[in-house]
């Protein structure tokens, strides 16, 4: 029997494109990016990674999807449904870091979106707990 809260029953993975932007950094307003992000949920982080579009030249676009554009550390973040003055885009979810950092994260497939916010809010909960 195991108490390590790493171990993988605890920890729970996902990955696919969302388009994302960052719109805060320690609390400080950023100008928003809309991208389309390899997202990858693991061991409690979320990571996006750079559009393999727009890789420097010399750079494989393997190596690209390998190399994150931004960490988000799920533990103490909140995520809620953005608010209509955020963006005019439909299903944008809103991620804060518990470091005041903000994420807006869309996807127009009701399905897609849903299973992301729950997958999140899922960790967010199981991060608290332990
Ligand atoms: O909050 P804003 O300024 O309406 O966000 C829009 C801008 O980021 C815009 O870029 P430019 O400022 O370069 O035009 C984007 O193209 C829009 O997508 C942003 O608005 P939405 O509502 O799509 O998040």
């Amino acid at each position: 029997y195991s108490t390590d809260s790493h171990s993988h029953h605890s920890s729970l993975e996902k990955a696919g494109i969302l388009n994302k932007t960052k719109v805060a950094e320690n609390g400080k307003r950023l100008r928003k990016n809309w991208a389309q992000s390899w997202t990858v949920l693991h061991d409690g982080v979320l990571t996006f990674h750079k559009d393999p579009k727009f890789a420097p030249a010399g750079m494989s676009s393997k190596t690209n999807q390998i190399v994150p554009e931004y960490t988000v550390e799920l533990k103490g973040a909140t995520l809620s449904w953005a608010s209509k003055e955020k963006s005019s885009k439909k299903n944008v979810l809103e991620l804060k870091t518990r470091h005041g950092s903000e994420y807006l994260i869309q996807y127009d497939t009701d399905s897609i979106i849903q299973d992301w916010q729950k997958i999140i809010l899922d960790t967010i909960k199981l991060l608290h707990e332990h």
